[in-house]
């Protein structure tokens, strides 16, 4: 039914294009009344491919006039885009102030010529690409930008999406409808779509793509499938980004008929020796491995007495040859150990400095598992010698899936900025992830992707927010996560102030929102079993302790938390001294994390001078009473969105505040049985 209502139906993401208003048109007119894209090769093609969907849609007809580099005048009103070495040869010399010059290999610089031509220049055709899109965010999202020097570099080198996705088409905790790899038709059918999934992430500067689920599948290292991925991957070059693959440590004996799949065997490094041959054969530029090992029943080395570091040195060598990388996840828990949050950094920091130089060790953003909030992870500055990779979730697991609108972004900025003290104060996670001592452009950060197959990509029109809100900040942490969500809805939504002033704050808020209706004061994990949609905090049965609820929030009528202090799990001690103090004491570990370290009392008095028992009860209610604010406020926006877009956003935030209210009815009433024993 909603289909047959006039408006968007989501397909084009935050690059609609969509005519700007006179005054910004006319300005960017003055700037790119011809354009000329200097460089020939294909992802400067790209570009050009870009720009020539972009400006005829954004100035109207009076459209850009695109002109070769022989016709080309150097003069007010002309964009030229290009890398250094081919400028050179167009611009006298001098042209291009050295300022901001760079010479990192995606960053990009945007200046105006001494002639006074606007000009993007870059040390590297990807980084041109990067530049471009940089422009046309800029102009699509309605800011009238007076050329001024812009120097932008990328602070991590792998800027990653996780798929989750099964070769049956289905996706992993996925909300957004089946796979966008159409794995029966490929390699003889290329779908579009599969550009157009390229050109999103190339516009927010994700530059790798990992095509399939960490729970693999073997059949993905067979010839058949190996050259479907080759033909994504074609796809995805164009735009910069590079592809990996999720493999199966068991896979010499299951495809390969080895007796076994020892890391230190011969014959099982001579086999994945040959499958990467494959590979690099079919796919020259192929990015390496993700590997989930000795995790939730995935095979790994601990089979054959060998450690992670066994695992992840010996697929290190086979891709090395090659210029690949092996990403071994740290998502680890379960047997011998007594709190699940500590196993990771229980079982990866005694290997620091045991890696080879090609490994990343891809670490949760918490100790956990994704939840609504997390302390970070103790691992971000305990392994100096490693390479860490962040690894977050933009697919909703634990806020609502595919039916909360909740904007991310805050989230990730509160752990990249969480201060681990590991090298004194200021020690970010941002900061560490970002070191790169000795200069080897080996940082990164992936996210579990939230797009499939669904009209708007990621299951509605607010959750692609999340998609270019990890590119964003994985290009640059330290971007304002407000401007970031500010620029998405121009580009999504138009320039309307009005729709801005009210939608905005709601953005800004969805995440709190949230945490108050599901989780609040550092509660975890009590979400249904298996599907973890909805509230289930009495759940006590299953197959494991680590899966149940009432391991994590370990209400009695005492009080309400898990004791990860020095009188309980220890968990504290696996941060730096002066965090693990702050977290060890009552008194001054932060009330946002306050039951995650704690178990509290019913009757300890919080910060705003209410019980703990009544914070608990205060903080649901507040949660109903923002998840029921964003529907007003977005009905108050009716006639600022068409009418397509403004029933299927409201029927999601419907949905959220009724589940708000399930949310708090169950939590309160199933909390409330231990507080009101007292
Ligand atoms: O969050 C849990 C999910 C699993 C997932 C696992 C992981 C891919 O519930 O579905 O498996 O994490 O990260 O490996």
């Amino acid at each position: 039914m909603t289909q047959a209502l006039f408006g968007k139906d989501g397909y084009e993401l935050w690059m609609a294009y969509e005519p700007l208003h006179s005054a910004a048109a006319i300005h960017y007119l003055g700037l790119c009344a011809t354009v000329t894209v200097a460089d020939q090769g294909e992802l400067a093609r790209s570009a050009a491919v870009e720009l020539k969907r972009a400006l005829p849609r954004l100035l109207g007809s009076r459209a850009a006039v695109f002109t070769e580099t022989d016709s080309f005048s150097d003069s007010p009103g002309h964009c030229i885009a290009g890398t250094y070495a081919t400028l050179e040869t167009l611009l006298p010399e001098g042209s291009i102030p050295a300022a901001t010059r760079t010479h990192h290999a995606e960053g990009y610089q945007m200046c105006v010529t001494a002639k006074g031509s606007l000009c993007i220049a870059s040390a590297s055709e990807r980084g041109l690409l990067y530049g471009v899109f940089d422009l046309l965010r800029r102009m699509s999202s309605g800011e009238i930008w007076v050329p001024g020097p812009v120097k932008s570099e990328p602070k991590l080198a792998y800027r990653m999406l996780n798929h989750w996705d099964n070769l049956d088409g289905s996706i992993e905790r996925g909300y957004a409808g089946e796979t966008l790899w159409q794995w029966a038709e490929l390699p003889h059918t290329v779908d579009p779509r599969y550009t157009d999934y390229a050109r999103a992430c190339a516009s927010v500067g994700i530059n790798a793509s990992v095509l399939n689920n960490v729970n693999t599948q073997y059949e993905i290292l067979t010839t058949e499938y190996l050259k479907k991925t080759a033909a994504i991957a074609s796809v995805l070059r164009a735009w910069g980004i590079q592809t990996f693959l999720s493999v199966n440590f068991a896979s010499p004996k299951v495809l390969g008929g080895l007796s076994t799949a020892d890391p230190l065997d011969d014959d099982v490094a001579a086999w994945w020796r040959e499958k990467a041959d494959e590979i690099y054969t079919l796919i020259p530029d192929f990015g390496g491995f993700l590997m989930k090992a000795d995790s939730e029943g995935q095979p790994g080395p601990y089979a054959y007495g060998r450690t992670h570091a066994d695992g992840a040195n010996m697929f290190a060598k086979v891709l090395k040859p090659h210029d690949g990388i092996i990403i071994w996840r740290a998502f680890v828990y379960g047997h011998g150990e007594t709190d699940r949050a500590k196993k990771a950094w229980a079982d990866f920091t005694p290997l620091d400095g045991t890696f080879l130089d090609n490994v990343a060790v891809q670490v949760k953003n918490g100790p956990i598992d994704f939840m609504p909030r997390e302390p970070a992870h103790p691992l971000f500055g305990a392994m100096d010698r490693t390479t860490l990779f962040m690894e977050f979730q933009i697919a909703q697991e634990y806020l609502g899936q595919g039916n909360h609108i909740v904007y991310l972004g805050p989230m990730w900025k509160e752990t990249l900025d969480f201060d681990t003290h590991a090298r004194g104060e200021g020690s970010t996670v941002g900061r560490l992830l970002s070191a790169d001592p000795d200069h080897r452009n080996f940082t990164g950060a992936a996210a579990v992707s939230n797009t499939g197959s669904h009209p708007t990509w990621c299951g509605s029109h607010f959750h692609p927010l999340n998609l270019y809100a990890f590119g964003r900040l994985a290009w640059d942490y330290t971007l304002d996560t407000e401007e970031i969500a500010a620029h998405w809805l121009s580009q999504t939504f138009g320039h309307d102030a009005a729709f801005k002033e009210k939608i905005l704050p709601m953005l800004m808020d969805s995440w709190e929102a949230c945490i108050d209706y599901m989780t609040p004061l550092g509660l975890h994990h009590i979400m249904k079993e298996h599907h973890h949609y909805g509230p289930d905090p009495g759940f006590n049965g299953g197959a494991r302790e680590d899966w149940r609820s009432t391991y994590y929030h370990r209400a009695d009528k005492a009080g309400l938390g898990f004791d990860r202090t020095r009188n309980g799990s220890g968990a504290v001690d696996q941060y730096h001294p002066p965090v693990a103090d702050m977290l060890n004491n009552v008194d001054t570990c932060p009330e946002k994390y306050l039951l995650w370290f704690h178990h509290v009392p019913w009757d300890r008095i919080m910060e705003s001078g209410r019980t703990l028992k009544d914070e608990l009860v205060y903080r649901y209610r507040r949660g109903v009473e923002k998840a029921e604010g964003m529907v007003r406020t977005w009905k108050s926006v009716q006639k600022l969105v068409d009418p397509r877009r403004y029933r299927e956003v409201l029927e999601k935030l419907e949905i959220q505040a009724a589940d708000a209210q399930e949310w708090e009815a169950v939590c309160t009433a199933y909390f409330m049985s231990f507080a009101n024993q007292q």
